[in-house]
């Protein structure tokens, strides 16, 4: 296939902030003046757009995306001010393929294609996602002896399935899938942890998205640091929607919904522009 140097793609498991991020992204296109991207054209239904946009600036829920309902080949073609173009493509905004390829290890085909001719993607990551995962030295001795094995669900013990493996680990296989459909061509990679508040609320948390990452997640850190030859990364943290919903009164009263937006990227330099890891790309795409 021949490469199309002018593609980024959009993925993530279920709940990583894809579709907030999107109805964010689409307000600020039509809305502010102080992005340097500017929206083409839309391939895909300009009424779900409106309808997420106009949930998103109200700070109302958006509804949990199904894939029977999904929007399908979503494309943006967007350009920025030095006439450089890309399309923005969400391949899957439910996820329910990513988890797929997950749990059966199968790809659409589509989906595929989409990856091997892109020269960008933007990976998702919801910090709440990332559950802490226990040592061996922390089980109970009973599991560690090996008693459990055969013994049901006797002792509250449950079967393993694929969906308890850890995120990292199911999204360190993601990136496997995708560098060998690639055939390790290089990717530009950025990596978003979304719902950014989250995070800084924290206090003592490091406000770096990379360290921070680096911290929650080092498996998945050190898969990108030694496969750096194949994915060029970079990291954001992006509160899109500005905080959690329970503050949707707080969210309402800022009056330009484009500034409750928060970016921080990978020098923990601050700002409300939602465009800037689509720019990178675009600065990267030599
Ligand atoms: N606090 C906070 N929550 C967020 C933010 N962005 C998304 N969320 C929440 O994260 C959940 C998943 O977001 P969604 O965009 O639907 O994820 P998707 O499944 O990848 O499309 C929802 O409950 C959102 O309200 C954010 O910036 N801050
Ligand atoms: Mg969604």
């Amino acid at each position: 296939m021949k490469m199309d140097n002018s593609t980024l793609f959009i993925m993530g498991l279920p709940g990583a902030g894809k579709t907030t991020f999107l109805a964010a992204l689409w307000h600020v296109l039509n809305n502010s003046q102080n992005v340097s991207i500017k929206s083409n054209k839309l391939i895909g239904d300009q009424s779900y757009l409106a309808d997420i946009s106009k949930k998103w600036v109200d700070a109302n829920a958006l509804d949990r995306t199904k894939r029977s309902a999904e929007q399908r080949n979503l494309e943006l073609l967007l350009s920025d001010s030095k006439g450089r173009q890309i399309t923005l493509n969400f391949p899957d905004l439910s996820g329910e393929s990513f988890q797929n390829q997950w749990e059966s290890r199968e790809i659409y085909t589509e989906h595929a294609d989409i990856a091997k001719k892109a020269m960008g993607a933007f990976l998702f990551i919801h910090p709440e996602k990332i559950v802490e995962e226990h040592l061996i030295s922390s089980l109970p001795p009973s599991i560690m002896a090996g008693e459990s094995a055969n013994s049901g669900t006797d002792n509250g013990t449950s079967s393993w399935t694929h969906k308890d493996a850890p995120l990292q680990v199911q999204i360190v296989e993601l990136l496997q899938f995708l560098a060998h459909i690639r055939n390790e061509v290089p990717l530009n990679l950025g990596i978003i942890i979304s719902a950014w508040d989250l995070v800084v609320k924290n206090k003592g948390t490091k406000k770096n998205p990379e360290k921070w990452l680096c911290n929650r997640s080092p498996l998945l850190w050190q898969f990108l640091k030694a496969n750096h030859e194949i994915f060029n990364v970079v990291y954001y943290g992006i509160s899109a929607q500005g905080g959690g919903l329970s503050d949707a009164d707080k969210l309402r009263r800022i009056a330009d919904p484009c500034k409750k937006i928060l970016v921080v990227d990978q020098l923990g330099t601050e700002s409300n522009d939602i465009t800037l890891p689509i720019s990178w790309i675009l600065d990267n795409n030599a």
